[in-house]
């Protein structure tokens, strides 16, 4: 099963990638990406055998970003793989058929790719400009995703589609008018006031 919402794990100044997920799963995500950058495969490791208890312990999924072994190795719910990662296939070649696998996709093309490779479910973005993430590839934005949305109808192809970048409640319902299927968040929900409140609003927009 894909989740609407979708948490990315982010490290800042003021907090960990832990951190960030134990604020996510208090506020009622159930949804976990663990999205580490330039950290070693151990460290990754280490950090991902954490976060596995964190999130059973909520009964969260955990997905891993980036590293199909890690995800095998500590037994996540699921693997998100980007534009320049291994393919969707190699990675089945390691995690086997039943792990969730998602596919960055930021072009009608990519998402057409995405499917073809079996992919499970494909994050477009980004949505708009934001800092989360480095090297960002062209906005979206809705009419993007009005147009990929329409495009993938006329070709006969559907696949769960989920929003990512710089996204805040007030984008979510104007996001989901174009047809996509939910939503990833990272900044917004760590930086919330109230994360919970925040989530709780996000979940009843999404239903
Ligand atoms: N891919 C495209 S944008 C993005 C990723 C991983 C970052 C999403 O985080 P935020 O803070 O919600 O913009
Ligand atoms: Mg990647």
């Amino acid at each position: 099963m894909i989740d609407k919402l979708q948490f990315i794990s982010n490290q800042t100044k003021g907090i960990t990638h832990l951190e960030s997920i134990q604020i996510a799963l208090d506020a009622g995500c159930t949804w976990i990406q663990l999205r580490v950058k330039d950290q070693t495969f151990e460290d990754v490791l280490k950090l991902a055998e954490k976060t596995k208890i964190l999130t059973d312990n909520y009964e969260a999924k955990l997905i891993i970003n980036d590293f199909p072994i890690i995800a095998k190795e500590v037994g996540a719910y699921g693997l998100h793989l980007g534009l320049n990662d291994m393919t969707i296939e190699s990675a089945r070649k390691i995690d086997g058929n039943d792990m969730i696998i998602g596919g960055t996709a930021n072009t009608l093309d990519d998402v057409v790719n995405r499917i073809k490779e079996g992919a499970d479910y494909v994050g477009l973005g980004p949505f708009r400009f934001t800092t989360t993430k480095q090297n960002l590839s062209p906005i979206v934005g809705l009419e993007g995703y009005r147009n990929i949305i329409r495009s993938l109808k006329e070709l006969g192809l559907s696949i769960p589609i989920i929003a990512i970048g710089g996204i805040i409640n007030e984008d979510i319902e104007k996001i989901l008018e174009t047809g996509m299927f939910g939503v990833a968040i990272s900044s917004s929900i760590i930086n919330a006031e109230n994360p919970g409140n925040m989530v709780s609003q996000i979940k009843k927009i999404l239903c």
